[in-house]
């Protein structure tokens, strides 16, 4: 068995978690009836109860938070319920999990959105980009920018998704505040120019951001609210001027919040670690609460990392999705399953809840 740091149990906030592995929000688009989490749902997240942590696929907090067809919601009592039956499965085998808080912004298309109306976002700028509705790629729409008025109501959908998951068992919760949807959105340059409070300077900009995670945080605890965010990430046609003072006083503002982890997506989302120039460093030592690293980790960077003391927990995505039991065959420096990107998003158990565990695969043919 291969001794590594990643295998050694870790305290976030009040739980402990088995190992430092956790399984990163991964959009699968199955939950095709009434946004509720596929029954199949049940058994994807049951499969991967062995990582240390689990974190759900964003999870839109309205519908008008919604920018893609098939994902799930927690604002509904059906969603809810739904989700109730994951979190149930994944304890049940000695899992902790948390909810991802989403709130698309101007990502979405007007199909998705009550009476087909234009998608909300900080300046009336659509994003170069398409989004998955209706069974095809499509153009994102032309959005509008939020009414000052409206913005008390966006913090309040972000606490309410945030009390719905804790009453469907979770253990927490992680905001979205990164990849180009509504909080990044917000805080980047390129895509806010507002000039009221929410706009212009640094400070300005972070505000949506802070203010979501002080609601989320007071409603459901400190301890148990987490933040996903990418400072340099082009992920949906956001762009920034100047990300690390903007980032380095989000993280400040988090840390003051007492937030029990930052989720970073170091690089480009699912792309090169190095796009940018950016000193994470620097937001690991303002932080003092959990650094969760994320982005393009295999094994081998995990360790160095962990080693280095860069990280607290790893993320994995894509080798989530192609291997259940992915700690198992760590530990065992076993080979690990290709994930098959054509069954990423949308579908049905193929792709989904059919990759082996290791024993299945080694199992002789019947
Ligand atoms: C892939 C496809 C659709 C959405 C993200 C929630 O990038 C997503 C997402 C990823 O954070």
């Amino acid at each position: 068995m291969t001794a590594s740091k990643l295998f050694e149990s870790y305290k976030l906030g009040p739980i402990t978690l088995a190992n430092r592995a956790v399984m990163a929000p991964l959009t699968r688009n199955r939950a095709v009836a009434g946004l509720v989490p596929n029954p199949l749902a049940v058994d994807y997240y049951g499969q991967r109860a062995s990582a240390g942590l689990l974190i759900t696929e964003a999870s839109q907090v309205s519908q008008q938070g919604q920018g893609y067809q098939d994902t799930p919601g927690i604002y509904s009592k059906e969603q809810i319920a739904g989700w109730r039956k994951v979190t149930g499965r994944v304890h049940e085998r000695g899992g902790k999990i948390f909810l991802q808080l989403w709130h698309v912004g101007r990502i979405s298309h007007v199909d998705l959105q009550e009476n087909g109306q234009a998608p909300v976002a900080p300046s009336a700028i659509r994003a170069k980009g398409k989004t998955f509705v209706g069974g095809t790629f499509a153009d994102v729409s032309e959005p509008r920018a939020l009414e000052l008025s409206e913005i008390p109501g966006i913090v309040d959908s972000f606490k309410r998704g945030a009390s719905n998951a804790i009453e469907a068992g979770f253990d927490g919760v992680e905001i979205h505040g990164a990849n180009g949807y509504l909080l990044d959105q917000f805080a980047k340059d390129g895509s806010n120019k507002r000039t009221d409070a929410y706009g212009g300077s640094i400070e300005n900009r972070a505000k949506l951001m802070l203010e979501v995670s002080k609601a989320v945080s007071s409603a459901v605890g400190a301890e148990r609210t987490g933040i996903r965010i990418s400072p340099v990430t082009p992920a949906n046609d956001v762009s920034d001027s100047n990300p690390q003072p903007l980032f380095d006083h989000i993280v400040d503002g988090l840390n003051a919040l007492k937030l029990v982890y930052i989720h970073v997506i170091e690089g480009a989302t699912g792309g090169p670690r190095d796009i940018a120039p950016f000193d994470y460093d620097s937001l690991r030592k303002r932080f003092k609460g959990t650094y969760i690293a994320n982005n393009g980790y295999d094994f081998k960077l995990a360790n160095e990392q962990l080693n280095a003391n860069k990280a607290d927990l790893i993320a994995f995505g894509k080798l989530f999705i192609s291997n259940p039991d992915l700690v198992e065959r760590l530990k065992l420096g076993a080979s690990l399953n290709e994930p098959d990107k054509a069954t990423f998003y949308g579908g049905g158990a193929k792709g989904y809840t059919d990759y082996p565990k290791l024993a299945e695969a080694k199992a002789p043919a019947a």
